[in-house]
């Protein structure tokens, strides 16, 4: 059961995600974003549950769509949307941009732009994990369409026999890029798919935040406790276009109409009011609060310095310096 405290963070952090890919979406539609941005929106209830599912210890590696994962592991909005802007106050200094956006002091280990690569990174933190003894526990997101990449299975296989502590999050879109699932899988079962590999598996409604915490939340404990992975398939629907803020009109209008009927944030405001947990006027604090750290962040990136040349050249070796005594053969 989720606490009223707990799902006003879960809406804060829903909210602040909708507005964020909006804006962003908007800023490459007028040219003042010139970069490869893709809108996260109809993944927002998979992200506010992950967003309360996950400890600090906890290590996240996510994909190119990573605006809400990162939010959700608790990266810093400005540092966030510098980085996407590629500029030297990003939480990469800008040298990792919107496909490969990272924040390792909030666990936030990698995103990566080649679909499915995510998987077998994740599947190496577990490992470290669990020879470490840590009670944390890796989660990775990956698209529908990443469960047909051959990293998938390898990961997939691997994970199971292992039994590694990692929490394989399929952000079920129901598109690849501009093809519906049925159209490229053989088997559109993606939970089924990842049963053969011996491990737990779980399908929840994705635009549901309630009933995907819990399930995600279930999963990282078992995860921590040493009971092995388990693959979460959060179905859900992709609002937008695939990218920036493309076109979409290869989309069903009637299916993308009923999606749109249950847009995670709206649907959840009005979930909050009707069973009481909320009153409108916190959730219009809550709403303006948002507005203001989105204007504040977008503000800020787009004062923040280019990165300076040199940065090409660091970060490229090890700090050898730093390793020494390490035990880390150089
Ligand atoms: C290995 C690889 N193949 C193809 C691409 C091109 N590509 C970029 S996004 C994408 C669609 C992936 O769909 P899905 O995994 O469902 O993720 P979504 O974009 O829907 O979140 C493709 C095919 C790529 N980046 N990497």
């Amino acid at each position: 059961m989720l606490t009223t405290a707990e799902m006003l963070q879960m809406y804060r952090t829903m909210a602040l995600i909708t507005a964020t890919s909006d804006r962003a979406s908007a800023e490459v539609k007028s040219g003042s974003l010139q970069s490869a941005f893709y809108p996260v929106r109809g993944l927002e209830g998979v992200c506010g549950a992950l967003s309360i599912a996950v400890t600090t210890e906890d290590q996240l590696v996510s994909t190119y769509r990573s605006l809400g994962d990162a939010l959700a592991k608790g990266s810093n909005l400005r540092g966030v949307i510098a980085e996407i802007y590629g500029r030297s106050d990003g939480v990469c200094g800008g040298k990792g941009g919107p496909m490969h956006l990272h924040d390792t002091s909030v666990g936030f280990m990698t995103s990566t732009g080649i679909v499915g690569s995510g998987i077998p990174i994740a599947v190496g933190l577990g490992i470290a994990a669990q020879l470490d003894g840590a009670q944390r526990a890796v989660v990775t997101t990956f698209g529908d369409g990443a469960t047909s990449i051959g990293a998938f299975h390898e990961g997939m296989n691997m994970a199971g026999l292992w039994k590694l502590p990692v929490v394989f999050l399929c952000q079920n879109n129901q598109w690849g890029e501009h093809t519906p699932i049925a159209e490229y899988a053989a088997n559109t079962d993606l939970a089924g798919r990842a049963q053969a590999y011996g491990m737990r598996t779980v399908r929840v409604d994705g635009f549901d935040p309630v009933a995907t915490a819990e399930v995600l939340r279930d999963a990282l404990a078992r995860a921590r406790n040493g009971e092995g992975p388990t693959f979460v398939e959060a179905v859900t629907y992709r609002l937008t276009g695939h990218s920036g803020s493309a076109d979409y009109s290869y989309m069903p209008a009637d299916e993308l109409a009923a999606a749109l009927e249950r847009d995670p944030v709206p649907s959840f405001r009005r979930r909050l009011l009707e069973s009481g947990a909320a009153s409108e006027s916190d959730l219009a604090a809550i709403d303006a609060e948002v507005v203001a750290q989105v204007d504040d962040a977008f503000a800020f990136a787009q004062a923040s310095a280019p990165p300076e040349q040199d940065l090409r050249y660091r970060d490229v070796f090890a700090d050898t310096a730093a390793l020494a005594g390490t035990g880390v053969a150089l």
